[in-house]
C-alpha cells in the first residue's frame, strides 16, 4: 500500500536503529530539509535526528543549483556531530546506503556516478548533497541530504526528463516512500557505524562507481578536463588521466560520461 503522507511516528515506530531516525522533525512541505537541519543542528539537535519532508519548495544541489522535490519524492536530511578524519567518508555512506535500500526494496541494481549521484539505467535518480560546519578542527555538524525520485512520473518534468528516472518510472509501479526512509535510515546507521572499523566502505564505494576507466569530461570550477578517470582516493577525490599521461587530483566536479 503507498501513503498519501508520511509521519514522524510512521517513521520512528520500531525502527530498527540505535540513534540516526529516533528523532525525527517532519513537514508535509518546506524550503530545504538541509536548511531546516542546519537549524536544528546550531540549536543543538541530537545526533542522528532526521529531517524529512513531503515535498521542498527550495531544494539544493550544489553549487546552488535547484533540486526538484515534488510530493512522492524523497527529501531527507541526516545532522550528525562526527570527527574530522570522518568528513571524506559521508558521501560514501550516503551513496551506499541509496543503493543498498533501493535494492532491497524494489529490487532495482543502482550504480554510483563520481561525485554524488545515484544512477538507476544510467539516469540520475538520486542526489546526495553533504554539507559541513567545521572550525579548524572542530565539527560543530555536518548534514548528509538525500533526495529520491520515487513516485514521479519524468515526463511531467521536462527540464530533468533526459538525465533522470524515478523508482515508479523504472517499475512500472508505486513505491512506498515510507518502507524506502525507513531502510535508509537503518543503512545509514549501519554504515555510519562500521567507519572506524576501516576502508571496506571506501573500497565498496569505488568498486560501484561506474565512472572509473571510462572517458570523460569534468568541468571543476572554471576548468574543463577531459581524459580517463583512473581511480579514487579513500578521500573521495578523482584522479583523471590526461591524454598527455599527466595526473590530476579532482576534489569536486561535474562529470559527463564520454562514452
Ligand atoms: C545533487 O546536486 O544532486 C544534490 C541533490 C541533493 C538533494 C537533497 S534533497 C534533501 C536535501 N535538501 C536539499 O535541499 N538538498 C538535499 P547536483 O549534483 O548539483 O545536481 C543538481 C542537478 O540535478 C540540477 O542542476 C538538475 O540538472 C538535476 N536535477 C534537479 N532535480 C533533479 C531530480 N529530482 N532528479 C534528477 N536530477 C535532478
Amino acid at each position: 500500500m503507498v501513503e498519501d503522507s508520511l509521519s514522524p511516528a510512521s517513521i520512528t515506530d520500531n525502527l530498527e536503529t540505535r540513534f540516526i531516525g529516533q528523532r525525527v522533525i517532519y513537514y508535509p512541505s518546506l524550503t530545504s530539509t538541509n536548511e531546516v537541519a542546519k537549524q536544528a543542528a546550531q540549536q543543538g539537535a541530537a545526533d542522528g535526528t532526521a529531517v524529512i519532508a513531503d515535498e521542498q519548495v527550495a531544494g539544493k544541489g550544489r553549487l546552488k543549483r535547484v533540486w526538484l522535490s515534488p510530493k512522492g519524492s524523497i527529501s531527507l536530511s541526516i545532522i550528525l556531530y562526527p570527527s574530522l578524519v570522518y568528513l571524506p567518508s559521508l558521501i560514501m555512506v550516503a551513496a551506499l546506503a541509496v543503493t543498498h535500500s533501493i535494492e532491497e526494496v524494489t529490487g532495482l541494481k543502482s550504480q554510483l556516478k563520481w561525485p554524488n549521484d545515484v544512477l538507476v539505467d544510467g539516469r540520475k535518480v538520486s542526489g546526495i548533497l553533504i554539507e559541513n560546519n567545521v572550525q579548524g578542527s572542530i565539527v560543530n555538524y555536518a548534514i548528509i541530504g538525500i533526495g529520491v525520485n520515487v513516485n514521479l512520473r519524468l515526463s511531467d518534468f521536462p527540464e530533468i526528463l533526459p538525465t533522470a528516472t524515478s523508482l515508479s518510472d523504472e517499475l512500472g509501479r508505486e513505491v512506498s516512500c515510507l518502507e524506502l526512509i525507513r531502510r535508509l535510515l537503518v543503512e545509514i546507521e549501519k554504515l555510519y557505524l562500521a567507519l572506524p572499523a576501516g576502508g571496506s566502505i571506501y573500497r565498496e564505494w569505488r568498486d560501484n562507481l561506474v565512472t572509473l576507466g571510462r572517458r570523460v569530461h569534468i568541468k571543476s570550477g572554471k576548468t574543463d578536463y577531459e581524459g580517463i578517470a583512473e581511480s579514487v582516493a579513500s578521500d573521495g577525490s578523482l584522479r583523471l588521466r590526461h591524454p598527455d599521461g599527466s595526473l590530476t587530483k579532482i576534489v569536486a566536479g561535474d562529470v559527463t560520461l564520454c562514452d
